[in-house]
């Protein structure tokens, strides 16, 4: 039977926008989910919102819409970006889904007729902002450890699930089962909590305190913990119990999540799968963090670094790559444009675009496009041929070991390996003289290209997929296999080879430091005991001293210039009283020269910026629809400076 691979990321709350840290984790299991079908695997691949909670319904009340509204709102957020990042999930679940709250009534009565589920009154420390409660040992001067707010006593009534029945259980597995949870620190991490005594897990909340949840099959007066909720989707999401897809698929679930959610995903997860009576996960798969300026990445902070910003910017491909070939999995790693763009202008374009374009140069150039038949075989050649072939191996290898970024380097040293092949062999000397030779040498840069692409394709499909279209293919992204990629002369093309255009234009940076992304001003903070923070609703109504605060100015434009490395932006010197540049993406919108003159509207106020390396002191408005942008100035000529209220 074909073997089966289940990869989840876990259901992101809807309290605030996705950043990089999401794409990362749902990148990740994208890569991992179609290298399986490379491998030739029955793949499914989960992802999600977690709407239910206190966090929620304090973002929707500070955004001013009801929580079902609000999560509507934040959760189509999630869904229509994953499509942009190439993100090819099979479905996505939210837990309000209907279905998924049938089940989590069903799994909760199935472990209340366990016996393990018992009511209590209970005192405990609870952090809003986690919606748990804390021991006084897990706190760091006596605050929460993540949100840095001190917890709130809270004395309540409640039901608990018996969880330290199964700690025993859980130990014995893990150690059974030494690589349920990895990379190994982790698991020695989740060792370590398992060697205090387990407490019984808190998993109602009475609807006197909060209403926004799925109600406990046993009891009307209270809404069901939402880390018990949201577990569940992982079996949800696959028609537990008697769906066709439960029935395929569990138990080889892979979940990734990073190191923030171990105690739920390692300690609570199993408990609760063993008291309901469905199997154990396969793996529990754990990363590290993206760190900003040495910083936590935060919403409050304001150093929160959108996937789409720098999609825009670097594309999509490079912005992958980047992420995949940056970060060992399971550590921490440092976010920083500069490494992006290194990466990008020396892996993507100089490397791998060089040697895709100078290999479909020649075979154009010799052969008009054919794959020339091989003549003499010479050591060299053999010595390549080898190189591509265990590349298939250790890539492989490399995968299932969550070795993203080793598997990344070991494709790129073989890119290396055919440049210097090239160089070596010198195509342009044999056209001269040993057409037989040349045959060998193009057919060989032509197998070892093919199985590149075809490894790059998890990683980078569009871009793979162009490769493999150029190389005049007939089998392309997901339709190849690891067993092709393992056969010398597997494929032949059917078309012509192309003469494309670069695959990945170098980004030329300015040498000053900066940022070529908006950077995005902190979001509202909630009040403190609701923890994070919230999206503002667009339909959100502001007070009149709102819009007071608001610095309208006429201006006008004295100058407009292009941006080195930068396709949407513009750099403007605007006089409102006193000369102000700003940074507008304006490119492509408007001619720079009929710029010049324009007399426009500008926010004076706004927190600088700096975009591409250029500080940005204001922002022009402009109104958008389907024809384009449409900059907004006086009707007559006004003063410069003059204040619109
Ligand atoms: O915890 N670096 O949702 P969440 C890397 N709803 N990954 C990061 C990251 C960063 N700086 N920040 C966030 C929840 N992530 C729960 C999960 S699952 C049953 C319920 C990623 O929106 C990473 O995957 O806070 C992390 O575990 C997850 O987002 C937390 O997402």
């Amino acid at each position: 039977m074909t073997e089966r691979f289940y990869i989840t990321t876990p259901i992101y709350y809807v309290n605030a926008a996705p950043h990089i840290g999401h794409a990362y984790t749902t990148i990740v299991a994208d890569v991992l989910n179609r290298f399986h079908m490379l491998s030739g695997m029955n793949t499914f691949f989960l992802t999600g919102t977690d709407e239910h909670g206190d966090k929620i319904v304090a973002a929707a009340d500070q955004s001013g819409q009801s929580p079902k509204e609000y999560v509507d709102r934040i959760s189509r957020m999630f869904r229509e970006l994953w499509p942009k990042l190439n993100i090819s999930y099979n479905h996505f679940i939210r837990t309000t889904d209907p279905d998924h709250q049938e089940t989590v009534r069903l799994v909760l009565t199935r472990v209340k007729e366990r016996g393990d589920i018992y009511f209590s009154e209970y005192e405990g420390l609870y952090c809003f902002g986690c919606e748990r409660f804390y021991t006084e040992k897990e706190l760091v001067d006596g605050k929460c450890p993540d949100h840095q707010t001190p917890p709130q006593v809270i004395k309540e009534a409640n039901y608990f699930f018996r969880m330290s029945r199964y700690q025993q259980w859980l130990i014995d597995y893990i150690h059974a089962h030494p690589d349920f949870i990895r990379p190994e620190r982790y698991k020695n991490e989740v060792l370590s909590f398992l060697s205090e005594p387990l407490e019984d897990l808190c998993i109602s909340r009475p609807k006197s305190r909060l209403t926004w949840g799925i109600t406990l099959p046993f009891d009307d007066n209270f809404v069901t913990y939402v880390w018990f909720d949201a577990l569940i989707n992982y079996v949800s999401g696959l028609g537990y119990p008697s769906g066709d897809r439960f029935k395929t698929y569990w138990p080889w679930a892979q979940h990734i999540i990073a190191k923030d959610i171990l105690k739920p995903h390692g300690i609570y997860w199993p408990c609760m799968l063993k008291s309901a009576g469905i199997e154990p996960y396969r793996h529990l798969n754990v990363h590290g963090y993206w760190n900003v300026s040495q910083g936590k990445m935060s919403k409050s902070l304001g150093n929160v670094v959108r996937p789409l910003d720098l999609v825009d910017v670097y594309g999509l491909d490079p912005f992958r790559y980047f992420l995949m070939r940056e970060m060992v999995f399971g550590l921490d790693s440092e976010f920083s444009e500069e490494a992006l763009v290194a990466r990008l202008n020396a892996d993507l374009a100089n490397d791998l675009g060089n040697l895709v374009s100078r290999s479909l140069t020649m075979i154009h150039k010799y052969f008009k496009g054919n794959l020339p038949e091989p003549g003499p075989v010479k050591p060299r050649d053999e010595e390549l041929k080898r190189s591509a072939l265990a590349l298939v191996d250790i890539y492989e290898k490399q995968m299932r070991d969550l070795g993203m970024h080793k598997a990344l380097m070991a494709v790129w040293e073989v890119i290396g390996k055919v440049n210097k092949y090239i160089d070596e062999m010198a195509p342009w000397v044999l056209a001269k003289s040993e057409t037989g030779r040349l045959g060998t040498v193009i057919r060989h840069i032509f197998e070892t290209l093919r199985i590149v692409a075809g490894l790059l394709w998890p990683f980078i499909p569009e871009s793979a997929q162009k490769i493999q279209v150029q190389l005049g293919l007939p089998c392309q992204g997901k339709d190849v296999t690891l067993e092709d990629l393992r056969t010398w002369g597997m494929e032949r093309p059917v078309r012509l080879i192309e003469k494309a255009p670069a695959l990945f234009p170098r980004i030329e940076r300015r040498k000053e430091k900066g940022r070529a992304l908006p950077l995005h001003p902190p979001e509202k903070a909630l009040p403190s005991k609701k923890g994070d923070a919230a999206i503002p609703a667009d339909q959100a109504l502001i007070t009149y001293d709102d819009f007071q605060k608001i610095d309208l100015r006429i201006g006008v434009i004295r100058a407009a210039e292009p941006i080195a490395g930068s396709k949407k932006l513009l750099k403007l010197t605007v006089d409102i009283g006193e000369e102000r540049t700003v940074v507008a993406g304006l490119k492509g919108h408007y001619e720079e020269a009929a710029l010049a003159g324009k007399q426009v509207l500008m926010v004076a106020n706004l927190e600088p910026a700096v975009l591409m390396g250029i500080g940005s002191e204001g922002m022009i408005l402009a109104a958008t629809d389907r024809c384009g942008v449409h900059l907004l100035g006086p009707d007559s000529e006004t003063v410069p400076g003059s204040r619109v209220k």
